[in-house]
């Protein structure tokens, strides 16, 4: 029964949803997508690819039975176009063929004629225009406007990051399949099962309840599947309501890359303030965001973004605006951190800003603004159990900053085209999803009557593990090995009402329903035993290592047997819970409230090693402490630590998304778009854990700490070092805040004002 993911990868023995085995007669689709990035369709000629062989239909916006729409948070995605296209790549029709290479030839025979439009590609230029999605937003406390008077120091620059393809190793996927009385299941590739089965019910005209989602594992999301996979498994159903049979479609490398969002870019102005001491003073920042074509999830992205504009800081007059941005772009999507990332970038370099001015080391400026706790954020929520501090000075401490400090100056002075650089990134990241109601999950448990069990709940297991966890917290309740216990697919007849597996809340939220379900079998089980040993009720009872224990003495009732004779008994051994993070509400209007069930936090320091020469770097080491709260499974935590900083070191430095002057994405091949390799793993990566608390109940389940996104950040540091280990060849730089921080740019950073 040992079929934990991990084990099941190694042997390649882990099922996906394009291994699995289609009726013989299924059909398999392929999209037909828009060929520039604005125009107004004249003429669709399918009647050629019809004539393929092996081509079953071509399906349009008309053929669609309910509504032509796939926007949650704002209504304004169309899941084919209509007469209008916006981006390059849009979903224009559906093939439907025999076989998967028919169905995608036959989409290059379909004619389309149409009068090109004028696009917008820059947010900037998007605001001005009056493009924007949903309405600006403003957080703000304290009074910058006076607080200028009182800085002695006031610095401003402008910010720009770019986006970042997911890259998820499985691409889109569905399978529809119809079933009877006009009802449809769907094998979906998604972190949000919910919501793929809403879009299919309102594009079908169907109730929810005609349509079950089926997820049983992804290969890797990371947020590109938290509302974006809705469209292709839609499109999968439409074909499959028109045809009455299974529909197939799996997105080509290329179509998923052209086609789906990416991390929003950011184009971000700011001004900060500082008294003498280096107190932070005054902060405001304007976020144009990138948004893309759609609003998709932009608006709650820009809402995080607003969150974290602050990162770890105090600062007592902040004023942030965003304003999300449309542009003529594939419609730009949630990705690990949700904007976090991009609000944070900007802080960091108006701190390195400040300290490049002032000519003291940031990590000055960085420890002396700090939040503290009982110090508030600029949305109102109070920093109580932030471990801000408590990271930054075990960080320092631990890892010997000062003379780290120390020894990168020495080597600089020493060499003269090989120069070192040193950063430190703290994180503060909120955790619960900004949109309060969504923090909610339920499980749903089976205890077999021969003591095997068997759990659903709204987590999806995309390679974070959260099975394994989910395992861990049963096992641990029941007193039972492991292997007892499975956790099933995810399916929305099991478990409804769904929040996607995101906002680093799945094993919080599905884990606490699934304490929850355990605990309360668990004394229904306790309860049920004196009658099955026939003995006092008032004596103690307990299950332990698989076994029932009377008054702390060991009976000869094992498990399995005691679980035989409650189902004899007719002892009910079903549960279901559920589970809503208490404590969180926000207030729009005011912008202020409680709208995270805690921050995690952790402060990394990051030394790399610039070739001056070639302009090329490597990343020495990444030292972390991270706070992960006491650890259900404390190598799953690694992981998601490490791989969070190595994918945030390719969005820092070398993943590079340019579009043409049409619009069309130009690398969008695996052998063109770079993400980091094996060789971009710095040399060396420590992390420590600072100490946990004890009864934390707010938490995750048993104190354990939400993990997946708040790493990423660390990466931030790694512009920082390199910018240090620049400057030390060639002071004369000119510093400019732009990432992705490429080689080119890196190197022509290097070499400004120089004689070489
Ligand atoms: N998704 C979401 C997220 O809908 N709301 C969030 O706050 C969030 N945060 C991180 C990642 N996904
Ligand atoms: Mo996400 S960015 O799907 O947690």
């Amino acid at each position: 029964m040992k079929d934990y993911d991990i084990k099941l990868h190694v042997q390649g023995k882990s099922q996906f949803t394009d291994d699995l085995k289609l009726p013989e007669d299924s059909l398999f689709a392929s999209v037909f997508t828009a060929p520039a990035s604005h125009g107004k369709i004249t003429a669709l000629d399918i009647s050629q690819a019809l004539t393929m062989e092996g081509v079953i239909a071509v399906f349009t916006y008309k053929d669609i039975p309910g509504k032509n729409q796939i926007g949650h948070i704002i209504p304004d995605e169309p899941l084919l176009a209509e007469s209008i296209f916006t981006y390059f790549g849009q979903p224009i029709a559906v093939v439907v063929a025999s076989d998967q290479r028919t169905a995608r030839l036959a989409c290059k025979l379909i004619k389309l004629e149409y009068t090109a439009l004028p696009s917008i590609f820059d947010p900037r230029i998007a605001y001005k225009a009056g493009e924007i999605i949903g309405t600006e937003r403003i957080f703000s406390c304290g009074d910058t406007e006076k607080a200028w008077d009182e800085c002695d120091y006031i610095f401003s620059n402008t910010v720009e990051s770019g986006a970042q393809e997911h890259l998820y190793l499985e691409t889109q996927i569905s399978i529809a399949l119809p079933q009877e009385s006009n009802r449809f299941k769907i094998i979906s590739s998604t972190q949000s099962p919910t919501s793929v089965q809403t879009t299919v019910a309102d594009v079908l005209g169907l109730s929810m309840n005609q349509i079950e989602t089926e997820v049983i594992r992804l290969g890797g999301a990371f947020g590109g599947k938290e509302d974006q996979a809705n469209q292709w498994a839609a499109l999968a159903a439409l074909s499959a309501f028109k045809l009455g049979k299974t529909v197939k479609l799996i997105l080509s490398r290329n179509t998923d890359i052209n086609s789906t969002g990416k991390r929003h870019p950011y184009s971000s102005d700011f001004k900060i303030g500082l008294t003498k001491d280096l107190k932070i003073k005054a902060y405001e920042v304007t976020f144009f965001q990138n948004s893309g074509a759609y609003a998709d999830l932009s608006t709650s992205i820009l809402e995080r973004s607003m969150f974290h504009a602050t990162n770890s800081y105090f600062i007592p007059n902040v004023q942030a605006k965003g304003i999300c941005c449309r542009t003529n772009l594939p419609t730009n999507t949630a990705f690990r951190g949700f904007g976090g990332p991009q609000a944070m970038f900007v802080i960091e370099s108006a701190i390195y800003e400040a300290a490049q001015k002032l000519n003291v080391s940031p990590s000055e400026i960085q420890q002396a603004n700090l939040i503290s706790q009982g110090e508030s954020f600029p949305y109102g929520m109070l920093a109580t159990k932030n471990k801000t501090q408590e990271c930054w000075h075990q960080a320092v401490n631990d890892f010997g900053l000062e003379e780290r400090k120390q020894r990168v100056n020495d080597f600089n002075k020493n060499h003269r085209v090989i120069k070192k650089g040193l950063a430190v990134m703290p994180v503060c990241f909120g955790i619960s999803f900004t949109s309060t109601f969504l923090n909610q999950a339920s499980a749903l448990v089976h205890i077999y009557k021969d003591g095997s069990i068997s759990i659903s709940t709204g987590a999806i297991e995309m390679g974070q593990g959260v099975n394994e966890k989910i395992r861990k917290v049963a096992a641990n309740i029941f007193s039972i090995p492991e292997n007892y216990i499975r956790i099933e697919t995810t399916n929305t007849t099991r478990t409804a009402n769904v929040s996607p597996t995101a906002a680093s809340t799945g094993a919080d939220l599905n884990g606490n329903a699934t304490r929850m379900a355990c605990e309360s079998l668990l004394q229904r089980l306790v309860n049920a035993i004196p009658k099955i040993l026939n003995s006092n009720t008032k004596d103690v009872y307990e299950i332990r290592n698989e076994a029932i224990y009377q008054n702390g003495i060991l009976t000869d009732l094992s498990w399995k047997d005691f679980i035989m004779s409650a189902y004899r008994d007719r002892v009910n051994l079903s549960a279901h819970a559920f589970y809503a993070t208490p404590g969180l509400f926000f207030d729009k209007k005011i912008e202020k409230g409680n709208p995270f069930a805690y921050h995690v936090n952790g402060t990394a320091i990051l030394e790399i090693t610039i070739d001056c020469l070639r302009g090329t770097f490597k990343t020495d080491s990444v030292e972390i402490v991270h706070d992960i709260g006491k650890s259900l499974a404390p190598i799953i935590d690694r992981g998601q630590v490490e791989g969070a900083l190595i994918q945030g070191i390719g969005w820092m430095t070398m993943e590079e998304i340019r579009f043409s002057q049409q619009g069309k994405l130009m690398a969008d091949t695996l052998s063109t778009y770079k993400i980091p390799d094996i060789l971009s793993v710095p040399d060396e990566i420590k992390i420590l854990y600072p100490e946990a608390d004890e009864n934390e109940s707010n938490f995750g389940v048993f104190g354990s700490k939400a993990v997946g996104e708040p790493p990423f950040m660390y990466s931030i540091g790694i512009y920082f070092a390199l910018l240090e280990g620049i400057r030390a060849f060639n002071p004369e730089a000119e510093i400019s805040y732009s990432v992705p921080f490429t080689n080119e740019k890196l190197f022509l950073m290097l070499k400004a004002n120089t004689i070489f």
